[in-house]
């Protein structure tokens, strides 16, 4: 892929970000572009690409994955590009900038991206950094690690031409000073729902996949708290050889049976990724009764396998999934196993 691609490709994505949002942006890419790489390898299937992703965000997020694999970006461009633009959308509250603080006031952030040769990175606890997946991408590509978290991530970060910057939104500090008024100690239990991560899977016509996640994690959450996003195999799982899965909701339920993993290995042992998904969901319930009778209990899956099928499951009625696949865009409503 030359500049030129790159900076087409590119602009799909800068719709949604904002001026100010445009010129980090533009520093990031130019930074990135020393590390584009065009969609190579895998086994030539001249199929479509395809790109699934939790919930129905902008048909631009899902939309902005699939140009650029159609524009012969990598399939690692395009979930790291996809998914910068609800990280950069204040209005979303559960991603980036806009997201709900923890307890104390802060925006911490998680993300996760990985490939399906095994490489992937993470970043966990970050504050003040407006695209974490661009910043877990590097902990991929340029160091040894997988994780880093915290103050460390932060520093990487700005080391590697990130900006510092408030991701508080007024809008966000308004529902947490509500929040505070309101709070007592079942407050963690009676937050406000916000489980819409952004988990985005995707495979380009020669069959490699790629993935990415990134959370400002639960509402009012401890301090330090890391939910499932970051942590590969949870929130995020992707393997060239079976297919790819990712999660949304809460994210202990899904960190204790490794829940993206699990879909991926019952994949390979030949279920369909809809049924993956409903049995990953039943594991949860099966090792931990308490959560079906736990109000506020939501995890929902989506996934995909190699021959290109997809399919989601959710404890509750409402979850939806993105699908773009053969120049469409669609949204599908996830079974589910109750009301
Ligand atoms: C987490 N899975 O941190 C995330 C929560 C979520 O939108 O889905 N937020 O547990």
């Amino acid at each position: 892929m030359n500049r030129r691609t790159f900076i087409k490709t590119t602009s799909l994505a800068g719709v949604a970000v904002t001026a100010t949002n445009a010129a980090h942006l533009t520093s990031h890419i130019a930074h990135r572009e020393l590390q584009l790489s065009p969609a190579t390898g895998g086994q030539a299937t001249n199929k479509s690409p395809l790109v699934i992703n939790t919930w129905d965000y902008k048909q631009i997020v899902t939309e902005t994955a699939y140009q650029t694999m159609s524009n012969g970006g990598s399939v690692l461009d395009a979930v790291e590009k996809a998914v910068m633009i609800p990280e950069a959308d204040p209005e979303i509250t559960s991603v980036g900038r806009g997201g709900f603080p923890d307890k104390d006031g802060k925006v911490t952030l998680d993300a996760s991206i990985m490939d399906g040769n095994g490489n992937c990175g993470s970043v966990v606890f970050l504050e003040h950094i407006l695209y974490p997946v661009s910043v877990a991408r590097l902990v991929m590509e340029k160091t040894q690690h997988v994780y880093l978290a915290g103050e460390g991530a932060l520093q990487f970060a700005l080391q590697n031409g990130f900006a510092k910057e408030n991701l508080l939104t007024e809008k966000a500090k308004k529902e947490y000073e509500k929040w505070l008024l309101e709070s007592n100690d079942e407050s963690i239990k009676k937050r406000k729902e916000n489980h819409d991560t952004i988990g985005l899977i995707a495979m380009d016509a020669n069959g490699n996949m790629a993935g990415a996640c990134s959370s400002s994690g639960m509402a009012w959450k401890i301090r330090g708290r890391v939910g499932d996003s970051p942590i590969i195999g949870a929130g995020l799982y992707v393997d060239n050889e079976v297919g790819a899965a990712t999660a949304t909701g809460i994210g202990e339920a899904v960190i204790k049976v490794c829940g993206s993993f699990l879909i991926v290995e019952l994949m390979r042992q030949g279920k369909s990724p809809q049924d993956a998904c409903q049995l990953a969901l039943e594991r949860i319930l099966h090792k931990q009764p308490k959560y079906k009778v736990e109000n506020n209990f939501l995890v929902g899956f989506c996934a995909f396998n190699k021959d290109g099928e997809h399919g989601g499951f959710c404890y509750k009625k409402g979850f939806e999934y993105s699908v773009y696949k053969e120049g469409k865009f669609e949204v599908v409503k996830s079974k589910y196993l109750k009301d």
